[in-house]
């Protein structure tokens, strides 16, 4: 038996701040650590549920260069974002808090600087690509160039999207800064390193020996670690988004995000507690559980342990229940490509139900391997296991004594064998639930509890109270009175689930919170108890409503694909001086006609304020009307070497933009200028 706690502290990862979150966060974090937190709450043990967001890291500061503002902007603007979901959801944190804040900025600057002076770092000299026009060095994010591999000229200097391989920027053919647009050059840069190596003995008992019973992906992907040795890892940054590095002659160097991010989890235990923190986090009584995605395992099972072990007072986690991803309509969820369901929007499109979705994606949790969440699948599971299973058996309980027993819990009577044998089978939900809980299976033990709502289906329609009641008043109020009882038991075992559900259970019931070990108790309502008023918990969803959000995605998917496919990466980078050698001016169209047995080519003739120029272009085609172009201004290059085509000369090109969509549409000025003007 595994050993006994005093009290349990849950983490969830902190998600970045640079965007809105998303079904798969909340599916493989969120939803299952707040059913852990909730289950224990309920059975009375001591519990804290920590949370907050990461608003440090390249992410943010790429989002931030791409709107023009300042990072603190950003995570100003997704921290409450993100929080107000989370809230609307029910995730219940005790705190929600930032690693921004001034508490996390001490307690990481604390932290790092008692492995340094205990010479837990190790230092290290090595090259790296910096932007000399910028003045700064280059996270590998803000390096493109060609993918040696694929030839796609728009990889990242840690992984080219086109073909998925990992990178590093060293890598990269034609490498471009995208701070400005220079070729970087190699540079000599010290940082500190946390030496993985060291650790690695520790490391392998403690997981490989003593851990065992983790989940297999979990387990897994530490071995595999493991197995290729470990390497030091740099914990500094030449950045000056983040916690600033607290050694004399660092400046311009921050905490690596990895390094201040799990301490966060401190930090904001810290706020929450400032005189209690420590008995969280050092006493070997508190059990430590980090709910995480699977790209977050490495950094929580092995570089944090050695962090906090290096310390020396910490205790390390007990369980790091990590889950695989949820893709969406079998692709893979992107921010980048839009290609998700975010909370705020669900919310609002599907206002009051959350429980809904807390339910699918815990049906469909990724606890094995990745899963998929469909639209389809999310209807069905609404109306045939939510409507039909859970609603139903509720409402028909209470509609039925609402009718016969005039909405007041009816005598117990005296129960059949048929009864206790069912009371013996919804008795086993609760030691079934708790088993799949204790051990991490949230989809199992949410299928436990709809478990005693099929339960008391079938008792319903096996009974038939509404048969009874025209012969045998005294049998049907028996009937209804277990039935009643199941109810309020589901108000218990669905809470950690459906919380909303559960409330507005126990507001039909007129009952209080009910703890978890009455669960399986028949005792729940006494005879005689009035119950309030009964509305449909959850309501059948039609296929427009369903419809609406397919369409949506497909309108998501059209815009990516005419978007990727069409849109060519970018050309070489030039030097000021090549783009100066073109002469491009603006002109006036003073005839413009289509070249006599050609379907392609248009003969214009322009004012270019010295002469009347001949420039032939190939657009006709998108021209059916070329006599309209007379006196409309456009951009030509003048110094292109003339060409002669189809016997007629060509004294320049005339610029126009090739639409994404194939389409041509010609270049003027915002406003009439002189003819001869030159574009600069
Ligand atoms: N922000 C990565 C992520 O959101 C990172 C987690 C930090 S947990 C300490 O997946
Ligand atoms: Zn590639």
């Amino acid at each position: 038996m595994s050993k006994q706690y005093k009290r349990t502290l849950i983490t969830a990862a902190l998600p970045y701040a640079n965007g809105p979150v998303h079904i798969g966060h909340l599916a493989g974090v969120y939803v299952p650590a707040d059913i852990y937190a909730r289950y224990l709450r309920l059975r009375g043990k001591d519990v804290l549920f920590i949370g907050g967001s990461d608003e440090h890291g390249i992410p943010i500061t790429i989002k931030a260069r791409s709107e023009g503002v300042t990072p603190q902007h950003i995570v100003d603007r997704y921290h409450s974002l993100i929080k107000k979901s989370f809230e609307e959801f029910g995730i219940t944190f005790d705190i929600y808090s930032r690693t921004t804040s001034e508490i996390h900025r001490k307690t990481a600057s604390d932290f790092f600087r008692t492995l340094y002076d205990r010479g837990e770092f190790t230092e290290q000299e090595s090259e790296q690509y910096y932007d000399e026009e910028a003045r700064q060095f280059l996270a590998d994010r803000y390096i493109t160039g060609t993918c040696p591999h694929c030839g796609n000229g728009r990889a990242y200097g840690d992984q080219c999207e086109q073909c998925g391989t990992s990178l590093s920027p060293s890598d990269l053919l034609h490498p471009t800064s995208t701070l400005s647009g220079s070729k970087p050059v190699m540079r000599k840069t010290r940082h500190w390193y946390l030496p993985l190596d060291r650790h690695e003995p520790w490391l392998r008992r403690w997981i490989l020996e003593e851990h065992r019973e983790w989940k297999v992906n979990v387990y897994g992907q530490c071995k595999s670690w493991l197995d290729l040795g470990l390497q030091p890892r740099a914990v500094s940054r030449d950045l000056d988004w983040g916690v600033p590095v607290p050694v004399e002659g660092a400046a311009g160097k921050a905490l690596y995000v990895w390094f201040d991010a799990p301490i966060g989890y401190i930090s904001n235990t810290r706020e929450l507690l400032p005189d209690d923190w420590e008995k969280w986090w050092k006493d070997k009584e508190t059990r430590l559980i980090h709910f995480i995605g699977k790209d977050n395992i490495v950094f929580h099972c092995i570089m944090f342990p050695a962090m906090l072990k290096a310390e020396g007072s910490y205790i390390l986690p007990e369980n790091v229940p990590a889950n695989e991803f949820l893709n969406l309509e079998n692709d893979k969820i992107s921010t980048s490509r839009n290609w998700a369901v975010w909370l705020h929007e669900y919310l609002e499109e599907f206002p009051g139900k959350q429980d809904v979705l807390r339910y699918v994606l815990t049906a469909n949790a990724p606890e094995t391997k990745d899963n998929d969440f469909t639209w389809k699948d999310f209807q069905a599971r609404n109306n045939n296991e939510l409507v039909a299973v859970l609603g139903n058996f509720v409402n028909r309980a209470l509609v039925l004594t609402q009718k016969y027993f005039d909405n007041k819990v009816p005598a117990p009577g005296v129960p059949t064998e048929y009864d206790r044998e069912m009371m013996a089978e919804a008795g086993k939900v609760k030691a079934a639930v708790e088993y799949s809980l204790e051990n991490f299976h949230f989809r199992e033990a949410q299928r436990e509890a709809m478990n005693l709502a099929r339960i008391g289906n079938k008792y319903l329609a096996d009974t038939e109270p509404w048969k009874s009641a025209k012969t045998d008043m005294a049998r049907t109020g028996t009937i209804l009175h277990l039935a009643l009882q199941i109810t309020a038991g589901l108000s218990i075992v669905i809470e950690p689930f459906l919380p909303f559900s559960a409330a507005g259970i126990r507001r039909f019931l007129n009952t209080g919170r009910l703890k978890w070990d009455d669960l399986g108790s028949f005792r729940l309502l006494p005879e005689g108890h009035a119950l309030g008023k009964a509305e449909l918990l959850f309501e059948k969803m039609e296929d427009d409503l369903i419809g609406k959000q397919v369409q949506k995605l497909l309108d998501t998917k059209r815009a990516n694909e005419a978007n990727e496919c069409r849109v060519k990466p970018v050309k070489e980078s030039v030097r000021l001086d090549t783009f100066e050698k073109l002469d491009i001016r603006v002109g006036t169209v003073l005839e413009c006609e289509k070249v006599a047995g050609s379907d392609k080519l248009l003969r214009f003739f322009l004012d270019d304020g010295l002469k009347k120029r001949t420039i032939l272009s190939g657009i006709a085609a998108h021209c059916p009307d070329p006599g309209e172009l007379v006196g409309r201004q456009v951009c030509f290059i003048a110094n292109l070497e003339p060409r002669k085509m189809r016997g007629l000369l060509s004294e320049g090109m005339i610029l126009s933009a090739e639409n994404t969509d194939g389409s041509f549409a010609l270049l003027s000025p915002s406003r009439e200028v002189l003819p001869g003007s030159p574009v600069v």
